[in-house]
């Protein structure tokens, strides 16, 4: 496992340090597991739920090729062996959405749901259906297409209903809104919003009004954070 000593402070909004394999500085009690190459769209996911929430955190990471997620040391916190995995003062939790909602409910502070009841509720069943829906797509335009700039051939039969069904899901979700899925920006944002661009940043042409959407939420600072993070060579 890389320590990183990736330790945001919420106060000033900087990296305190940068430097990689430090561990004396950091007195985080939150450490987040995250995959090397930085390329799990559920570790990018609890990463943008903490720096949306502005909270100091430490960030570890896996070389998952050489099977560090494996490895008994991590499997002894994640029990499901894969990352992310948050732990919070001893306390280890794995699930992106089961992490973003432990956050949001120990830390209210920058909401990352609705607040609407109905709201955080749909919210939710978005995050559970991108995680379990839609393999096709998460088969054929891996996320190596988002943060490696990769290029995939066609679709598949069972990509293209793949992708018609989440074209069809996004329209109706986003059918009244103003750019978010809901009243207000939430993590359900960025989950879809990846889910999109799989597809339109490998040149898979989507309807106009899902490119703009995805082209905005990509662009919110603490996405850009994760999409701008070094990453080592393929
Ligand atoms: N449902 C999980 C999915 C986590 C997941 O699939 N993580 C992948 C990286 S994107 C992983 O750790 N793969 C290693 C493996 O499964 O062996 C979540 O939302 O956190």
């Amino acid at each position: 496992m890389k320590n990183m000593n990736f330790i945001y402070n919420f106060r000033t909004n900087t990296v305190l340090s940068p430097a990689y394999g430090d561990d004396g500085m950091n007195d985080s009690k939150l450490c987040l597991y995250v995959d090397a190459q930085f390329t799990s769209p559920y570790a990018m996911s609890c990463f943008v739920a903490l720096r949306e929430k502005g909270i100091a955190f430490r960030m570890n990471t896996l070389d998952l090729a050489t099977r560090e997620h494996q490895a008994r040391d991590y499997s002894h916190l994640s029990q499901t062996q894969r990352v992310p995995t948050l732990v919070h003062d001893g306390f280890a939790l794995s699930e992106s959405s089961a992490i973003t909602e432990y956050l949001e409910d120990l830390f209210p502070q920058n909401s990352i749901y609705p607040t609407n009841p109905l709201q955080r509720a749909k919210a939710r069943q978005v995050q559970a259906w991108l995680r379990s829906d839609l393999l096709p797509i998460r088969q054929e335009r891996s996320t190596l297409v988002v943060f490696y700039g990769a290029k995939y051939g066609a679709l598949s039969a069972a990509g293209q209903s793949s992708t018609q069904k989440l074209v069809e899901v996004a329209q109706q979700l986003l059918a009244d809104s103003s750019g978010h899925l809901f009243d207000q920006w939430s993590i359900a944002d960025v989950d879809l919003a990846l889910m999109l661009n799989r597809l339109i940043l490998n040149g898979d042409s989507l309807p106009a009004q899902l490119e703009d959407y995805a082209q905005r939420q990509w662009q919110r600072p603490t996405v850009q954070e994760w999409v701008k993070l070094e990453r080592p060579l393929l």
